[in-house]
C-alpha cells in the first residue's frame, strides 16, 4: 500500500506539473511585468512558480478593487461634509458672503435625525392638503392641521350619499382636521360639503388666543373654522360671486380693510372643471375679498383677462403692506446685481449669471428692478439698470437676441415649430439639420444670450445660446412694458 501511495503521489505531482506548466513560447512573454518577475520565490518546481504568480495577480486586483471603493467611498464621505460645511456658512441659500447674512437658514439632509414619533391612519378619508402646523390646543407643540375629502365626494351629490356611508351627518363629503403633534390623536374634526385642499391657519380670528383655520376646496367649499375648536366661524353662502362648481384655491390674509380690526381675506374662486376641451367659457374666476371676522363679501371682480383661474392669489406685501423687512429682502436680491457688485458683467455690460438662457436672468431682475422702482425703491439705479440690460438685448451692441426684432436678429432660434416648413410639408430631423434659417421667424422670441465674452453664435443646435422658452420671454416682454410705462410717463432714465 505505501508503494502504491507513493506511486501515486508521483504520478499527482507529474499531472499538476503538467496542468500548471505551460509552454515554451510562453514564458518568452509572461503576463506579468519584468519588475515584477525578478521576486525571489522559494524554490519549488517551474509550474508551481506559475500557480503562484497567477495568485498573486488575482490578490493585486482584488486590492486595487478594494482601494478603489475606499477612493469612492472617501470622495462621497468629503462632498457631504463638503455640502455640510457649505450649509453651514449659508452659501447654497443665496446669500453671498458679505452681502449680510440672510434670515433662512438651511440645514443639510445628514442633520436631521428621523425618529417614528406617532403615526395616525385615516379611515375612510383621502387628502391633497400641504399640512399646516398651529398649537391648537396650547400645550406648546404645533398641531397638524389638514384639509380632507371622503370617497363620496363628487359634484351634485346627493345628499343620500351622507345617509348611506356617514350614518345621516350632514356634511360628509369633506372638511377639516387637527392631529395631535404630540400623539397623533385627532383633536377635532370639522365637516364641510366638499373637498378642503386649500389651508391657511395664519390668524387668529375670533381673539380667543388659537389661531384659526381657512379652508377651501371644491366647489365653492369655504369656510372659517375655530383653531381651538374646530367649530364652524364663517362659511361662504350663497352670493352672486359665488359659482355652484368652482374652487377656491389656498387663501391669503391681508391686512384689515373695513377697520373691524381683523385682518381680511382674499381668495381665488374660479374654474370650471367640467367644461369640455374648446367649449367657451363660462364661469369666469373671481377674486373675492371677504371680512375675515365674518365672512362678508367686501369686494369681488372677475379676473382681468374673463378666463377661468385654477391659482391661488398671490399679495405683493411690500405694496400693500409698506413693510420695511420687505424692502431689504429686495434690495439684498436686486443690490448684488448691480455694476460693482458680485454679479460678473461682460466686456458689453450684460449682467451675467449663468451660461444657459443668460439673457432670462438678466431681463427678469430688470423687471423686478422696474417694480420695486415703481413701488419708490431705489428707483433711480434700478431703472438705469434695467434700461441697459434691455439695450443689450435689443441691439445697443450691434445686435438683437429678439428673433425678428431689430438688427441682425437671431434667425436660427433652437425652436421646434418656427424650423418647420409650412404645411402640409413634413418637419423632420432633416429640418432641424438645415443650414438654411428657420423657416418661420418667431416674432419677439427671446433666445438664450451670450457667454461671459458676450461670445454668441446664431445657431440652432446650441440650446444654451439659441433656445427661446416662455420664462425667458416672461420675464424680458415684462420689462419692456416696465420701459415703455417710463417712456409714457417721462420718467425714462437719459
Ligand atoms: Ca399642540
Ligand atoms: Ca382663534
Ligand atoms: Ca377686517
Amino acid at each position: 500500500m505505501k508503494e502504491e501511495d507513493e506511486t501515486c503521489s508521483e504520478q499527482d505531482e507529474e499531472e499538476e506539473d503538467e496542468l500548471f506548466s505551460m509552454p515554451q513560447a510562453t514564458i518568452v512573454k509572461p503576463l506579468m511585468s519584468p519588475r515584477k518577475r525578478t521576486i525571489q520565490l522559494p524554490e519549488q518546481p517551474y509550474g508551481k512558480k506559475r500557480y503562484y504568480l497567477h495568485r498573486q495577480a488575482v490578490a493585486k486586483s482584488i486590492i486595487y478593487l478594494i482601494l478603489l471603493i475606499s477612493l469612492l467611498i472617501g470622495m462621497a464621505f468629503l462632498s457631504l461634509q463638503l455640502i455640510k460645511v457649505l450649509t453651514e456658512k449659508n452659501v447654497l441659500n443665496g446669500s453671498h458672503g458679505d452681502q449680510g447674512t440672510d434670515d433662512v437658514k438651511i440645514i443639510g439632509c445628514t442633520e436631521f435625525e428621523v425618529e417614528e414619533v406617532w403615526s395616525h391612519t385615516l379611515h375612510q378619508l383621502l387628502t391633497e392638503t400641504a399640512f399646516r402646523l398651529n398649537d391648537v390646543n396650547q400645550d406648546g407643540t404645533p398641531d397638524v392641521i389638514m384639509g380632507f375629502a371622503t370617497g363620496a365626494d363628487r359634484y351634485f351629490a346627493e345628499p343620500i350619499l351622507c345617509d348611506l356611508y356617514f350614518d345621516g351627518f350632514h356634511p360628509c363629503l369633506g372638511g377639516l382636521l387637527a392631529l395631535d403633534g404630540k400623539t397623533g390623536d385627532e383633536l377635532w374634526r370639522h365637516y364641510t360639503e366638499h373637498e378642503v385642499f386649500a389651508v391657511n391657519c395664519n390668524v387668529d380670528i375670533d381673539s380667543d388666543g388659537v389661531r384659526d383655520c381657512l379652508g377651501g376646496g371644491r366647489a365653492g367649499v369655504f369656510h372659517a373654522v375655530s383653531g381651538a375648536t374646530g367649530a364652524l366661524l364663517w362659511r361662504f353662502d350663497e352670493h352672486e360671486a359665488k359659482v355652484d362648481i368652482s374652487n377656491l384655491y389656498t387663501p391669503q390674509f391681508i391686512r384689515d380693510m373695513n377697520g373691524d380690526g381683523v385682518q381680511d381675506v382674499l381668495a381665488m374662486h374660479g374654474g370650471d372643471p367640467l367644461r369640455d376641451p374648446g367649449k367657451p367659457v363660462e364661469k369666469i374666476g373671481r377674486l373675492i375679498f371677504f371680512s375675515g371676522f365674518t365672512g362678508d363679501i367686501l369686494q369681488w371682480v372677475q379676473v382681468p383677462d374673463k378666463l377661468e383661474s385654477y391659482y391661488s392669489p398671490q399679495v405683493l406685501l411690500y405694496n400693500l403692506i409698506g413693510d420695511a423687512t420687505y424692502q431689504t429682502k429686495i434690495e439684498r436680491y436686486i443690490d448684488v446685481w448691480l455694476p460693482g457688485n458680485s454679479i460678473l458683467y461682460t466686456p458689453k455690460g450684460l449682467a451675467f449669471r449663468h451660461y444657459w438662457g443668460s439673457l432670462r436672468y438678466s431681463s427678469s431682475t430688470a423687471f423686478l428692478a422696474l417694480v420695486a422702482a415703481e413701488n419708490g425703491i431705489n428707483p433711480t439705479p434700478y431703472r438705469q439698470f434695467a434700461k441697459d440690460q434691455l439695450g443689450y438685448i435689443l441691439g445697443d451692441t450691434g445686435r438683437s437676441f429678439v428673433c425678428g426684432f431689430g438688427e441682425n436678429p437671431p434667425v436660427y432660434p433652437h425652436h421646434r415649430s418656427s424650423s418647420c416648413p409650412d404645411l402640409p410639408e413634413l418637419c423632420t430631423w432633416d429640418d432641424f439639420r438645415s443650414p438654411d434659417p428657420n423657416p418661420q421667424i418667431l416674432y419677439g422670441a427671446l433666445v438664450g444670450g451670450p457667454d461671459e465674452n458676450d461670445d454668441y453664435e446664431d445657431i440652432r443646435p446650441d440650446y444654451f445660446k439659441n433656445e427661446v422658452t416662455l420664462d425667458y420671454n416672461a420675464g424680458m416682454q415684462s420689462a419692456v412694458a416696465g420701459l415703455l410705462h417710463l417712456v409714457v410717463t417721462d420718467q425714462m432714465p437719459l
